[in-house]
C-alpha cells in the first residue's frame, strides 16, 4: 500500500512562487511512490471578504495550473473541496470536539485578525477545523505544505488523537511534510512578510502567470539592503530571500551559489534570478494555455476525482458517524 498523500491551496488570489516551491514541487517529487489527493480548497476562500465570480475563475484557474505544472489527473485524483459536502459535515462533527484554546492559539489567526476580532466571520476562527476535516476524511498520512500551515497540521494531529480517545480508532493521524528549501518565502517588496496570495502590494510577489516583463520588473525592485557581496546570510532577509528562490529552483548548494556569484552585486543576481524565474514558469504558463483552451476537459478531471473519491469518502464517514452515534 503506497502512503496516502493530501495537500490542497486556496483559491484566494493568484498562485505565486511561495505556492510553487513551499507546496506544489513537493507534491510533484513523490507523485510516483504515494497515493496522491489534492484539491483547490474553495471553501477556505470564503472565509475572508470575497467576490462570487471571482472565486469561480479563480478555482478554475487553480485546477488548471496544477495540471500545468504537472500534476498528471492519471496519478493524482484532483477535485474542488465543495465538490464533496463530506468535508463541511466532519468539519462540524471535529468543530464539537476542538476545544476553542486550541484554536485561540493558532498563529496565523491572530496574525491576520489583529484588532478586527469582533467583526470577522466565525469561519477564519474555525478555519483550522475545516483543514483538519479536509486531511482526515481522506485517512492522509503525509501533507507536504509550506511552513505557515506546519501549525494546522499539528493540530490536526491533535484533534485525530483525540477523536480516536474518545470514540475508537477511526482516523489516521498524519505528518506534516515541509520542505527543506523555501519553506516560507517572504514577499519581495518586504522580505519580513511571508509571500501571500491576499498580499496588495505591487511587487509583492511573482504569480506563476505573470508576463516575462512584469517578473523581470518585480525581481529588479525586490528590497535588499545596502551591503556588498552575495552571501547566504539569514541575517540579510532580503537577499537571503532571493537566494532562496535561486537555490529552489537551480538546486544548487549555498557554497556553489556564494563562488557563482562571487564579485557580482545585486543587480547581477536579480537578472540572473529573474531569467531563472521565467524559464522556470514560461512551460507551465504554455501548458495552462493549452488546458484552458478545452474547459471541458477540466469539468470531466474534476468529476473523475470526485467519482474515484467516493469510496474512502464513504468509509470514512460510515466509520465516523457509527463512532459518534450517529448511526
Ligand atoms: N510564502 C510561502 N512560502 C512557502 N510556502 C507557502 N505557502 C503559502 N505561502 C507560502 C504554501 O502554499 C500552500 C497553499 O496555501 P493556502 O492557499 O492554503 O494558504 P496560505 O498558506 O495562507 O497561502 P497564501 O498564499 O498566503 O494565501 P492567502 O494570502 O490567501 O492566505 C500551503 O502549503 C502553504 O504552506
Amino acid at each position: 500500500m503506497k502512503r496516502r498523500v493530501f495537500s490542497g491551496i486556496q483559491p484566494s488570489g493568484h498562485l505565486h512562487l511561495g505556492n510553487y516551491i513551499g507546496a506544489i514541487r513537493n507534491w510533484l517529487a513523490n507523485l510516483d511512490s504515494r497515493d496522491n489527493i489534492f484539491c483547490v480548497v474553495d471553501q477556505h476562500a470564503i472565509t475572508v471578504d470575497y467576490d462570487p465570480d471571482a472565486l469561480r475563475e479563480g478555482t478554475r484557474q487553480a485546477v488548471a495550473l496544477y495540471m500545468a505544472c504537472g500534476l498528471d489527473p492519471a496519478q493524482c485524483r484532483l477535485f474542488v473541496q465543495s465538490h464533496i459536502p463530506e468535508h463541511t459535515e466532519l468539519a462540524w462533527l471535529l468543530t464539537c470536539i476542538t476545544p476553542m484554546g486550541w484554536l485561540e492559539r493558532m498563529t496565523q489567526f491572530k496574525e491576520r485578525v489583529g484588532p478586527r476580532r469582533e467583526r470577522v466571520g466565525t469561519g477564519l476562527f474555525a478555519y483550522p477545523t475545516l483543514m483538519a476535516a479536509d486531511i482526515l476524511l481522506y485517512q492522509t498520512h503525509e501533507v507536504p505544505v509550506g511552513d505557515d500551515q506546519k501549525q494546522h497540521v499539528e493540530l490536526t494531529r491533535d484533534i485525530a488523537e483525540r477523536f480516536n480517545h474518545k470514540f475508537g480508532e477511526v482516523l489516521t493521524v498524519p505528518e506534516p511534510v515541509i520542505p527543506q528549501v523555501g519553506a516560507r518565502i517572504m514577499g519581495l517588496d518586504d522580505p519580513m512578510a511571508k509571500m501571500s496570495k491576499s498580499a496588495t502590494g505591487h511587487h509583492h510577489s511573482v504569480a506563476l502567470l505573470d508576463s516575462p516583463d512584469k517578473v523581470r520588473k518585480t525581481i529588479m525592485r525586490a528590497v535588499t539592503d545596502s551591503q556588498q557581496g552575495i552571501v547566504c546570510d539569514p541575517q540579510r532577509p532580503g537577499l537571503y530571500n532571493l537566494l532562496t528562490i535561486y537555490q529552489a529552483l537551480t538546486g544548487l548548494g549555498h557554497a556553489e551559489i556564494e563562488t557563482h556569484f562571487a564579485g557580482k552585486g545585486y543587480g547581477d543576481l536579480k537578472k540572473e534570478l529573474a531569467e531563472v524565474v521565467i524559464a522556470e514558469i514560461e512551460p507551465i504558463q504554455a501548458r495552462y494555455r493549452e488546458l484552458t483552451a478545452d474547459p471541458a476537459y477540466i469539468d470531466e478531471v474534476l468529476a473523475t476525482g470526485v467519482e474515484r473519491l467516493r469510496p474512502v469518502v464513504d468509509a470514512t464517514m460510515d466509520a465516523v458517524r457509527r463512532a459518534m452515534g450517529h448511526r
